[in-house]
């Protein structure tokens, strides 16, 4: 008998170039994953829109999130890759979707709270109801675990409610999802300020490497890093947030534990240290660097690519979406 995998969900904002929190913390991940489950990996366009982008910008990074996704290794004949808003059904399952939301759970979330602070003079209805189209991303397509970085924890949280909410109501229509979190590179954080997490948007880029800085950019990042007076490599989340940062990266970046890395550098000044780390992400990044340039000149590949995947996302997204509006009452028109 043929074994049912279990469905994986996840999905990346093509909002600028990926950083390397979001390799470490999701697409890594998916790579991973992609034998053991039947896995959907989105770019999130239209969660991309609820911070103002530039269009054509937007269309490049798009085709280039697509470009990195394979070249990190995410096989496209084994995964669904597609675009968020060549499936209808997410706009769709959203809106009803609302109406199982109250405002009070999206004000309180903490992104929305951060992302209002950052964008004031754009406060806008999309920000606020981000949560919701993740929800309805998630269990338009039936999936039992969703890879994402510790960040998306509190979304991943309303989406269950939300879910159990429409089940209790009706009948059990969707799949409770799990968020799955790894241990080593959940969180990468800032290299300028370690008490935030690496973003794509951040406004200061030397805090920030992205996935395209070159070997000589990443050294002088890494180099520059801020870490703290005293000048041992160990593992103190509260005391020593920046050389702990540090040390997950290297962790991350090489596979080596934590006290493994500590061990290595021990009698060490962070000079080595840091130059290591910067060596390690090089090392990584440099193959894919390549591998993406590559995919990039080949506009038709990567188009086929979308218009496979959106024909099959649509076709699991509108069973669920089919079954909802019939659950709700939406009328349909006999044959
Ligand atoms: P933005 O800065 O535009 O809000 P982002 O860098 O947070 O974007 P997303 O597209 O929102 O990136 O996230 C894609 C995935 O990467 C998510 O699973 C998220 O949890 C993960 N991720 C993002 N930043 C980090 C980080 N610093 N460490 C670990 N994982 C991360
Ligand atoms: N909000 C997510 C991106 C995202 C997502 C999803 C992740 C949009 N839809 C569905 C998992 C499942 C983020 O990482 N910022």
């Amino acid at each position: 008998m043929e074994e049912v995998k279990k469905t994986l969900y996840s999905a990346v904002q093509p909002t600028n170039t990926l950083t390397i929190g979001n390799y470490a913390g999701a697409i890594r991940n998916f790579v991973r994953l992609q034998d053991e489950y039947r896995c959907f990996y989105a770019i999130a366009n239209m969660h991309a829109i609820t911070v103002r982008q530039n269009p054509a910008e937007l269309r490049q990074k798009t085709l280039g999130l697509l470009a990195t996704y394979i070249a990190c290794g995410v096989d496209p004949d084994k995964c669904t890759l597609y675009v968020q808003s060549h499936v209808p059904a997410h706009a769709e399952l959203a809106w009803v979707l609302n109406t199982f939301t109250y405002v009070g759970e999206m004000e309180r979330m903490t992104q929305f709270k951060d992302k209002s602070a950052r964008h004031a003079d754009n406060i806008n209805m999309g920000l606020m109801d981000y949560p919701v189209l993740m929800a309805a991303d998630i269990l338009l397509y039936n999936a039992d675990v969703v890879p994402v970085g510790i960040d998306q924890r509190q979304h991943l949280e309303i989406t269950r409610d939300i879910a159990i909410r429409f089940n209790n109501i009706y009948s059990p229509t969707f799949v409770v999802p799990e968020g799955l979190y790894t241990k080593v590179g959940a969180k990468i954080n800032d290299l300028q300020d370690p008490s935030k997490k690496m973003s794509k948007s951040a406004e200061n880029p030397n805090g920030t490497i992205f996935m395209d800085d070159t070997k000589d950019t990443i050294i002088r990042k890494f180099k520059r890093a801020v870490t703290d007076s005293d000048s041992e490599v160990r593992y103190d989340e509260e005391n020593k947030p920046g050389v702990s940062n540090l040390l997950s990266i290297y962790s991350s970046f090489t596979g080596k534990t934590i006290p493994e890395a500590e061990a290595e550098f021990a009698g060490k000044g962070y000079g080595d240290f840091k130059l290591a780390v910067g060596e390690a992400v090089a090392d990584v990044l440099e193959p894919v660097q390549k591998e993406t340039a590559r995919l990039l000149s080949d506009r038709k590949y990567l188009d086929d690519i979308f218009r496979k995947g959106a024909e099959d996302a649509a076709h699991v997204a509108n069973k669920t979406l089919d079954k909802v509006y019939r659950k709700i009452g939406f009328y349909r028109c006999g044959n």
